[in-house]
């Protein structure tokens, strides 16, 4: 056969073990691997799998050439770097993004085909990295991409959790059903085990004073010991050299194995040690924006914590011994949201009692080069430990945070203006050890608090986010350190999330613009806006957009057996299940314009809009509310589905398990998308900003960064409605004579009369929102609810005019440059971090 010919051809040339470099060599470099990695024969039968793994470990070996020279320049440079310290990265696949960004794509695909394979089939075998929840950890891994493309110095630091973000799957009731994500079985070729580089980190017991010296000291007993174990997972740029590094922490027993034990027939406590140390790795928190207070989630803090900071200062020790006062010209971390801020007392363990400097020496090192980063007002995110809790884990870092505390209320009694009654108020309000207000025996650490006083530079994530944290969450922090509080407006990576998953669409804008440089320069996108109205382009446009679609409801088709039309209008909502981003509000829109339709004449219906409704998204395996959630879209979904007056006017599925590779078959067909959370309570959200970049239109509320979505590509563009966030505190006071839409009343009454079955269950959800009470409808479901209708009107009247469709659709793109993440890194690297690219040689 021709694939035996070809490899019989691939033998023959036979260069082994370089990374491809033309066409000629990708063949036999691919069989190669075969050999050595697969373990097969040339001639036995290769299966997708093999040459997924093939091709992989033949990408991965570019990768490290590359990774070693980035890294020897650094170092020969003596680079300072950013450490961006992050318990999530949602990196998803790591083959094709690779493979693009190494310009190895051609070659491999080529070769691939003569194997009678294609890159997408290849690119299936791989399971997604889902080492986080959502928009924070998704986040990270844009940043990682963006400063691997802009030569910045800079490491991610995290923990290679052995179980990632569950897999969602839905039981025959349509429910929520989660299971593990054993995404490492079958083995990583993306990441390098460094066995030699390994840290201890410890746990527990007590402190003693003793005296070192002739001086006073604390002493940490500790009662457990593990050591983290680095593996390095090397990230590429898009048309430069650069590799830069995500570095994960696995966890290790320091004796692997009691042999005593073992040999008593105590099998059990052999294994014991191994079994702790893996425990704290073992599983990612499915916890977005609620975190639940268990110390285990705390104690994996502390672990990616401690060894990302001995990993920095032992190479900093190795290059400039003990001149500390340059540590922050050499290495500065962001953390990203509370989740790592344990560093600040971490940083002064470390340079007090590991290093013997004078606390206010350590003090100025440590908060010249810590930052923080704040991703939500959501109240119960803000991470609060109990100090019972972590004088138990970590007593010397209490005790460290107790020293900090007394001196900045120190600074305060001095510094704050006013009667000293006014004074205790505002020491009492702004302490980071503070009273439990729900259990005044209770003490907590606030570790923003703690964050905000040690840090250098705390910012928001979108204009209005950042002013939300400036005027409200951290006021009384601002006035004192006005200068402390910056906007980063949050971005995404335009290799991943538009050259890579629409190679359609990025092929049309490289043709129009006449080059790629927009890859790599997203504002050149803004070139687009002069073809808006041109016909001839819309038309290319559309067809692009039609493509598409063809392949989702491909993809829809195979999981459900429906076929799906796609000339309707496909309308997407992904996002993690949330009260405040209010997919109960799309759902309550679907059954009113089913209950429409159901009224319509035949001939009615077939001049209205007909609408593909898609929701996906996870709700965390405790949070209640959000299952209910799940449950009303598919119970929706089944009765509309299934309804020979509407089904080809109106669908809603539920899309399970919803992550990184399916936005990426998503984003590029969708043509109206949702962000429509309460006013002022998304911190910025970073999906729309994919939506926008794919020239999919959106329906949202004034709030995160929908705002500077809108600006960038014309508010006229976009169908905003609902209360703004200075009105909602307002609302929310008057909730209990807030009057509802006829229109709201009469579904609410449906849900709860078992229109679609389940009513015992969904009463909650039905109380939640319909109930007139204040602290009912937190998030105002109903106060915007006639204001989504219309909103959504005024898009059917819109899609009915296909030229003025397309415009937009071409706007939405052509204004999306600002929220490339290249943006966004840059504006750290020059207000926060204080780093200069620096390519290293070809
Ligand atoms: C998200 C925010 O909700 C979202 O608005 C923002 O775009 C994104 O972060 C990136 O900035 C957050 N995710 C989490 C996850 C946890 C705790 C807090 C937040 S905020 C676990």
């Amino acid at each position: 056969s021709v694939i035996v010919q070809n490899i019989a051809e691939a033998e023959r040339v036979g260069k082994k073990g370089k990374p491809v470099k033309d066409t000629a060599s990708a063949l036999p470099e691919l069989m190669s691997k075969v050999r050595s990695v697969v373990g097969k024969s040339a001639t036995s039968d290769l299966t997708a799998r093999d040459l997924y793994n093939a091709l992989a470990y033949s990408t991965r070996d570019g990768l490290i050439e590359r990774f070693n020279k980035t890294h020897e320049h650094w170092a020969a440079k003596d680079s300072k770097f950013v450490y961006y310290l992050s318990a999530e990265f949602l990196m998803g696949r790591t083959l094709t993004n690779a493979v693009y960004n190494l310009g190895m794509e051609g070659k491999y695909a080529e070769a691939l085909r003569s194997l009678g394979y294609d890159m997408e089939t290849i690119q299936e075998q791989e399971r997604d990295a889902s080492l986080g929840n959502g928009g924070l950890g998704r986040l990270a891994a844009c940043f990682l991409d963006s400063m691997a493309n802009i030569d910045l110095p800079g490491w991610g630091y995290g923990i290679r959790y052995k179980y990632g973000m569950f897999k969602q799957a839905l039981d025959k009731g349509g429910y929520q059903k989660e299971l593990p994500d054993i995404w490492l079985t079958d083995g990583n070729p993306w990441e390098v085990k460094r066995s030699e580089i390994k840290y201890e980190v410890c746990f527990g017991g007590r402190t003693e004073k003793k005296t070192v010296n002739g001086k006073e000291v604390s002493v940490w007993e500790p009662n457990q010991r593990v050591y983290a174990q680095a593996y390095d997972n090397p990230i590429p740029g898009f048309q430069t050299p650069t590799v830069g590094n995500l570095r994960l922490w696995d966890a290790l027993p320091v004796t692997e194995f009691d042999l005593a034990a073992f040999n008593a027939g105590d099998y059990d406590k052999s294994m014991l040690e191994k079994e702790k140390a893996e425990c704290i790795v073992a599983v990612l928190y499915p916890n977005d924006a609620t975190p639940e207070g268990k110390e285990l989630r705390l104690k994996q803090q502390y672990f990616f914590v401690a060894a990302s900071m001995q990993d920095v200062l032992t190479r900093f020790k190795a290059k400039h011994g003990s001149k500390w006062d340059l540590l922050p010209t050499k290495a500065v971390f962001q953390m990203n949201d509370t989740h790592p801020t344990i560093a600040v007392a971490e940083a002064m363990r470390l340079l007090v009692d590991v290093e013997g400097l004078p606390w206010e020496q350590a003090w100025s090192i440590s908060s010249k080069m810590l930052n923080y980063t704040n991703h939500t007002v959501m109240p119960e995110a803000l991470e609060k430990w109990p100090v019972k809790v972590m004088a138990k884990m970590l007593p010397r870092h209490m005790e460290i945070i107790e020293i900090i505390n007394e001196g900045w209320i120190q600074w305060l009694q001095s510094n704050l203006p006013g009667t000293a009654a006014e004074k205790a108020a505002k020491v009492a309000a702004m302490s980071i050890v503070h009273e439990n207000q729900w259990n005044k025996d209770e003490l907590l650490v606030n570790m923003a608090y703690l964050a905000v006083v040690g840090s250098a530079h705390v910012n928001g994530v979108a204009a209005i986010h950042s002013d939300i944290v400036k005027n409200e969450i951290f006021n009384d922090f601002y006035k004192i350190f006005p200068n402390k509080f910056q906007n980063k407006t949050n971005g995404v990576t335009p290799r991943r999330w538009l050259a890579w998953c629409n190679p359609e669409l990025a092929t049309l804008i490289t043709k129009t613009l006449g080059s790629d440089a927009w890859i790599n320069n997203a504002e050149l996108l803004s070139g687009l806006r002069k073809f808006a109205s041109d016909k001839n382009f819309q038309s290319q446009w559309r067809a692009v957009k039609q493509q598409r679609k063809a392949k989702l409801a491909a993809m829809i088709k195979s999981q459900t057996g429906d076929d799906i039309d796609i000339n309707n209008m496909f309308d997407i909502q992904v996002k993690r299940i949330h009260e405040y981003k209010r997919q109960y509000m799309n759902v309550l829109g679907i059954i009113w314009r089913y209950k429409q339709l159901k009224k319509m004449t035949p001939a009615e219906r077939k001049a209205s809009v007909p609408r593909v409704c898609m929701i996906g998204g996870k709700a965390a395996s405790a949070y209640d509310m959000a299952k209910r959630i799940i449950r009303l879209v598919t119970a929706v979904g089944a009765k509309i589905n299934n309804d020979p007056d509407t089904k080809d006017y109106l669908r809603l599925y539920f899309l399970p398990d919803y992550n990184v590779s399916l936005a990426e078959a998503l984003i590029p067909a969708a043509e109206l998308s949702q962000h429509i959370s309460t006013g002022g309570t998304e911190a910025s959200g970073t999906s729309n900003m994919k939506f926008q970049m794919n020239g999919c239109l959106i329906i949202g509320t004034w709030d995160g960064a929908n705002i500077e979505i809108a600006e960038e590509t014309g508010v006229e563009n976009v169908f905003v409605f609902g209360v703004r966030a200075e009105e909602i505190n307002q609302l929310r006071k008057e909730r209990a004579n807030y009057k509802t839409d006829p229109r709201f009343n009469e579904i609410m009454n449906d849900i709860a009369g078992g229109m679609f079955g389940d009513k015992e269950y969904f009463k909650p959800l039905v109380d939640s929102i319909s109930n007139m009470k204040v602290g009912n409808d937190w998030f105002l479901v109903a106060n915007d609810f006639a204001a989504y209708l219309d909103a959504q009107e005024e898009v059917d009247k819109v899609y009915k005019d296909p030229e003025e469709w397309t415009r937009r659709s071409i706007m939405y793109t052509a204004g999306s440059g600002k929220f490339s993440s290249d943006r966004t890194i840059r504006e750290y690297a020059e207000d926060i971090w204080d780093i200069k690219p620096e390519r290293p040689l070809a």
